[in-house]
């Protein structure tokens, strides 16, 4: 099956009992046993939960987990969520290599917590590849990157990753979260453990607030799941089901999101009023080449610098209608956001640095035209 088709069918027969074409919500903590230790298939709702199983089935199909691999997915509580399970996958005296330019709360994970544990980290500019070959350790046991970046969207090359991180005996870690698996497929290209805040993009709807962790690897797999019903972080079956939903539309959602933002990133790159706009769709992006190369498309994220430091950003953050000012990304409606002192306001004053100039913007299903009108009166304000 195609992928518009396995976000809509794959581990989403009708309901055997009733027929019901949606899969429902389980809102139950435990199920009934036939006899002590006799149960049909599910415990426990922390343990495992039919509607969070569909989503997790559905997961690993879009991510191109082979069924038959013993691979698959664990839906998280959040983005952050996901990302502290793979931290219990580490141990003190471990080095983790992470970009020099990620989600701040990503950065603040391994900077502020793991490093308290003894697990060390360093950073590095991912898009240099002899400077990702040069900074991996004896001690690294995990390779991560974000591709697209947030909020550069400088692209790293998966392929290239996964091999220095083969290479010295770790694993590769993408955060998919930008891209989706409609654009991108980090483990085709040799990723061991895809992540999504599925906040964004597949949830799609900014009304609830998940995370994954993918893996074409059973023994991986086998351990993050263990780690999922030991540690806990699980959604609940509300949750799930919205992102369930969500993910039948993604593919729709994807053409329309990445077409309204070519045309937002032309905008910007024409206004008088804009110094310099970063979409990896236009032909001056310093990975252009590899986003043609490595996504099917360039998605819906745009960041531009307005000239006139931060206090021209927060004005022009503050003078949209349409796009709202917020973080998080990857709804339906159109946001608008100053990463220095939002997003990564965490990881100001490190190593990690954002321009203070830096808008990002996270280009909805609005029409084109409002969205444009708005920018315009924003930017001339
Ligand atoms: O917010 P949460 O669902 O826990 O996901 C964390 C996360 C992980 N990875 C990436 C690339 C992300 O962008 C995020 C969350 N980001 C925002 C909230 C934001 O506005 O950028």
């Amino acid at each position: 099956m195609r992928f518009e088709t396995e976000a809509i069918h794959a581990g989403q027969e009708p309901d055997r009992t009733t027929g019901a074409v949606t899969v429902p919500i389980y809102a139950t903590s435990t199920f009934a046993q036939d006899a002590p230790g006799r149960h049909r298939g599910y415990e426990y709702s922390r343990t495992d939960n039919p509607t969070r199983h569909a989503l997790e089935v559905v997961l690993a199909a879009l991510e191109g987990v082979d069924p038959e691999s013993q691979g698959g997915a664990v839906s998280t509580a959040s983005g952050m969520a996901a990302t502290a399970l793979i931290g219990y996958l580490l141990q003190p005296g471990d080095h983790v290599l992470l970009p020099n330019d990620a989600y701040g709360g990503t950065f603040r994970f391994f900077a502020r917590v793991l490093a308290e544990q003894g697990v060390a980290w360093s950073s590095v500019d991912m898009t240099d590849r002899r400077l990702l070959e040069t900074a991996v350790r004896p001690q690294t046991k995990l390779v991560w990157i974000e591709t697209p970046t947030n909020p550069l969207l400088r692209l790293v090359d998966i392929e290239h990753a996964a091999g220095v991180a083969h290479g010295r005996g770790a694993h590769l870690v993408v955060d998919n979260t930008f891209a989706t698996p409609y654009l991108q497929q980090p483990l085709a290209a040799g990723a061991d453990v895809v992540l999504h805040s599925t906040t964004k993009y597949l949830g799609g709807h900014s009304d609830t607030v998940g995370g994954a962790l993918v893996t074409g690897a059973p023994d991986l797999f086998e351990k993050l799941r263990f780690l999922l019903n030991a540690a806990g972080p699980v959604p609940g079956p509300f949750d799930a089901w919205l992102v369930l939903r969500g993910l039948k539309t993604l593919a729709v959602r994807m053409e329309r999101h990445g077409a309204n933002a070519a045309r937002v990133a032309a905008f910007l790159a024409d206004h008088p009023a804009v110094k310099e706009v970063i979409y990896p769709g236009l032909s001056n992006h310093p990975q252009h080449e590899l986003a043609t190369r490595q996504m099917t498309g360039f998605g819906g994220m745009v960041s531009f610098r307005a000239g006139g430091g931060a206090p021209v950003a927060a004005r022009v953050a503050s003078s949209t209608r349409l796009f709202l000012l917020a973080e998080s990304l990857g709804g339906v409606e159109s946001l608008i956001e100053v990463p220095a002192v939002m997003t990564h306001a965490s990881v100001q004053g490190t190593e990690l640095q954002v321009p203070d100039d830096l808008v990002r913007l996270s280009v909805g299903l609005e029409h084109i035209d409002d969205l444009l009108e708005d920018l315009d009166q924003a930017l001339r304000s």
